[in-house]
């Protein structure tokens, strides 16, 4: 055999040019389904019927295509549990001349190839993963001529990079960013479209008895299943959100309306995370709508920011600023993830919702990871990689190289101003303008002591006291910072006492 070559989990796209260049004659591919990936972090039972099932699928379609495929699976009697361990195992068994792979979405996960190569001697070879419309070497050169990285600047880069809503170098409308469009609070008696119901085969029917019995103390039921785990269902996903939710993408993109999990959110970031949709694909859908007048520009262009945009962005940060940035944490953040993170249960409507999404679906919409539990985890102070960790278990969607940065950047500030130019810090105020919580919550967002004050606005205050001089050079923390100021000390000291209270085990925030 010439090359071995490695399809990892989140890389199940068949159209893929590195697939292209390989010679189903000579070369054959190895997908390893492992343990220590689904326990490293104990993950919710969605995401691991997510991964193994569309692994599975994604094998026999490659058979069915003429490719020679080594399969193991986890609970295969000679697996050894990890790439690690398992990756010599084929090694030594195929003897291949070289094993080669896309670039991995998790750092961890290209050093453990890396050492069982090395262990076997034998080069390993990692080519572009061309499912990104950014190839890593155009990013480096990107990032290199700057100070500091705008999501702003970044994104106009690529629309003209990739020639998207474009008139020669201007943006074709007139305008690039339509975000103050897409900022709408929720107006009762909205009515939202149901997401399609995927029919489950017997394939994917075994996998979820398997991950019932084999990770049973896992998070999350196996009988809430709904997500995408071919590519025939991802597409089915994307037509329907192209025909029946991008219209109003835009207007309630920040909007949280309780008990709606997916509001008017594409629901599409697992399939796009595990490759069984491109990126240009679903930027492409969402531009052929505008076209076709099934969409306004304002929701057109919002999508398109975000996946062209946000999605490349983080991504390169990621790869440009590893393994140095995992280990970021300018807040000196030291709090432990709170037990409501893994119960959901609380008194703050917010938090409850929001928890009750990811535990059910093992999934948020971006508001609520931003907005709502990133927030709480902000302001608590809690330790950013192990909030990171936290979010590799629950999500589905998770990817190291997209949670990393959403989670200890974006949404923690740990790497003091990377991802994002300040902390995403709020009282309960911008909340209660957000979303419909507030109403049947017994907290007051305008409170800040006191029995009835809304955690989120007493450790808001908190937040910025102790933060105070970390945070004192960021030019766009000067309006916050100076209303701090404006404290009398004991207004301060009320604050700071009950924030202690809040973290109490008994307190709202349920740290134990
Ligand atoms: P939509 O709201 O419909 O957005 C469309 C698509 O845009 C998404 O599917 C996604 O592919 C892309 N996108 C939007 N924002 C971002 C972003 N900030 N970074 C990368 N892609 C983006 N996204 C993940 O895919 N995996 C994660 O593990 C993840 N963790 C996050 C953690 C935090 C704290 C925050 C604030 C954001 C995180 N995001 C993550 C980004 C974003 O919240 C999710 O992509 C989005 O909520 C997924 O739902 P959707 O498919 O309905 O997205
Ligand atoms: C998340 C996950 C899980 C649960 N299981 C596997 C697996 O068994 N085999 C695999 O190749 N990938 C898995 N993944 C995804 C990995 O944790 C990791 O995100 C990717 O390998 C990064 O490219």
């Amino acid at each position: 055999m010439r090359n071995l070559f490695v399809v990892l989990g989140d890389q199940l796209d068949a159209a893929s040019q590195a697939l292209a260049e390989l010679d189903p004659r000579r070369d054959a591919v190895l997908m390893m389904e492992v343990d220590e990936e689904a326990t490293y972090v104990k993950q919710h039972k969605h995401r691991l019927v997510l991964f193994f099932a569309a692994m599975r699928h994604f094998r026999d379609a490659l058979r069915d295509a003429g490719w020679t495929v080594h399969y193991t699976e986890v609970d295969d009697r000679l697996n050894r549990g990890s790439f690690a361990r398992e990756l010599p195992r084929w090694i030594g068994k195929l003897r291949p001349s070289a094993v080669r792979v896309r670039q991995p979405g998790d750092h961890r996960v290209l050093r453990s190839l890396e050492e069982a190569c090395a262990s076997r001697k034998v080069p390993l070879e990692v080519v572009e993963d061309d499912h990104f419309l950014c190839p890593l070497d155009a990013f480096r050169e990107w990032r290199a001529g700057r100070k500091v990285i705008v999501l702003e600047h970044f994104y106009r880069w690529m629309r003209r990079r990739e020639d998207i809503l474009m008139e020669g170098s201007k943006p074709e409308t007139g305008r690039w960013n339509y975000d103050a469009d897409n900022r709408s609070p929720w107006k009762k008696g909205t009515s939202i479209p149901t997401l399609p119901v995927h029919r489950y085969d017997a394939l994917t029917k075994q996998v979820m008895t398997m991950v019932d019995a084999r990770y049973a103390d896992h998070p999350g039921e196996t009988s809430t299943f709904s997500l995408p785990v071919t590519r025939a269902q991802a597409l089915r996903d994307l037509e329907a959100f192209l025909t029946e939710r991008l219209p109003t993408f835009g207007v309630y993109q920040d909007a949280m309306p309780e008990g709606e999990p997916f509001v008017f959110h594409s629901r599409l970031s697992s399939a796009l995370n595990l490759h069984l949709l491109s990126a240009r694909e679903v930027v492409g859908g969402a531009l052929a709508a505008y076209r076709d007048g099934g969409a306004p520009i304002a929701a057109v262009e919002g999508f398109v920011r975000q996946v062209l945009g946000w999605r490349e962005l983080v991504r390169g940060i990621y790869w440009v600023e590893m393994p140095a940035y995992a280990g970021l944490n300018a807040l000196d953040a030291r709090v432990p993830v709170p037990d409501v993170f893994w119960t959901g249960e609380t008194e703050m409507r917010c938090v409850a919702d929001a928890m009750k999404n990811v535990l059910t679906h093992g999934y948020a919409h971006h508001i609520q990871r931003l907005m709502v539990l990133g927030l709480y985890g902000l302001l608590l102070g809690v330790d950013p990689y192990a909030l990171h960790e936290w979010h590799m278990a629950l999500y589905a969607d998770a990817i190291d190289w997209v949670s990393l940065p959403n989670v200890l950047g974006m949404s923690q500030y740990a790497d003091g101003g990377i991802v994002g130019t300040k902390p995403y810090a709020a009282t309960g105020k911008y909340i209660k303008r957000m979303s419909t919580y507030c109403k049947t919550c017994r907290f007051r967002p305008e409170q800040r002591v006191g029995d009835d004050a809304c955690p989120m606005t007493t450790l808001y205050w908190d937040f910025l006291l102790r933060n105070r001089k970390r945070l004192a050079g960021n030019t766009r923390m000067r309006m916050q910072l100076k209303n701090v100021e404006r404290l009398k000390d004991a207004e301060a000291k009320a604050i700071r006492a009950h924030a202690r209270k809040l973290r109490q085990p008994s307190g709202a925030s349920g740290l134990a």
